[in-house]
């Protein structure tokens, strides 16, 4: 299954930056679950992760891999993580499990930033993917607003809150031409505490699941 061929070759790529000492930055979604599975079987060089969530917390827990708080440790050597989208640049779409924030935030404190994905989510451009966005709740409907005066047509993530205890909008029909531009555009939008263009801080190294096997792709 391409997932978990990804998931075992990042942990294949990570390997050299271990030591007993060394807590690396794990994702959100079904192939950073798998990532996790396959690092809890590697389990003995490395001292622990801080997660992108509560849900990849609970999983590293439940392998026993010891969780930390981003407050308590330093830069992270590597952070691994999946995403809805990546272009050939490998900037990113993030935030299709709700997590963009704390995905973006562990991300900024990691060296390498080790994408894995199945070869459906490699893109020339950025956009086929709605674009999520985390928003203040009481922003929600101005922040709509401004999606349309951007060409996007927002949509409210009925029934999610995040583990921020922030609400979800995404962006349907959203052409992104240019990743950094867009990202700051919407870095501008009061009320938007998180988007899921991940451009500014893509990722380095890409791991993508073909059938051919997986591909290590880098800027
Ligand atoms: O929500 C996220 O950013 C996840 O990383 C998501 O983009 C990837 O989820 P998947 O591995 O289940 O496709």
């Amino acid at each position: 299954q391409l997932k978990r061929a990804v998931a075992r070759a990042a942990v294949d790529e990570i390997v050299p930056l271990l030591d007993r000492q060394t807590v690396i930055g794990v994702g959100t979604g079904s192939t950073a679950n798998l990532f996790i599975d396959e690092l809890a079987a590697y389990r003995h060089d490395f001292d622990g992760a801080v997660a992108s969530s509560k849900a990849s917390a609970d999983r590293l827990k439940q392998h026993g891999i010891p969780v930390y708080d981003l407050n308590g440790v330093g830069t992270l050597p590597v952070y691994v993580d999946g995403a809805d989208e990546i272009d050939t640049e490998l900037s990113m779409i993030k935030g299709g499990g709700a997590a963009l924030t704390r995905e973006k935030i562990v991300a900024a404190c990691a060296q390498t930033f080790i994408c894995i994905a199945d070869g459906s989510k490699y893109v020339e451009r950025l956009g086929g993917f709605p674009l999520p966005i985390e928003v203040i709740p009481m922003a929600r409907s101005f922040v709509a607003r401004e999606i349309v005066k951007l060409g996007g047509d927002p949509m409210y993530r009925e029934g999610v809150v995040t583990d921020n205890g922030n609400q979800i909008i995404d962006i349907y029909n959203f052409v992104i031409d240019d990743p950094r531009s867009m990202e700051a555009t919407l870095d501008q939008i009061t009320g938007i505490v998180t988007h899921g263009i991940f451009a500014r801080r893509g990722a380095d190294v890409l791991l993508l699941g073909r059938d051919d096997g997986v591909a290590r792709i880098t800027r």
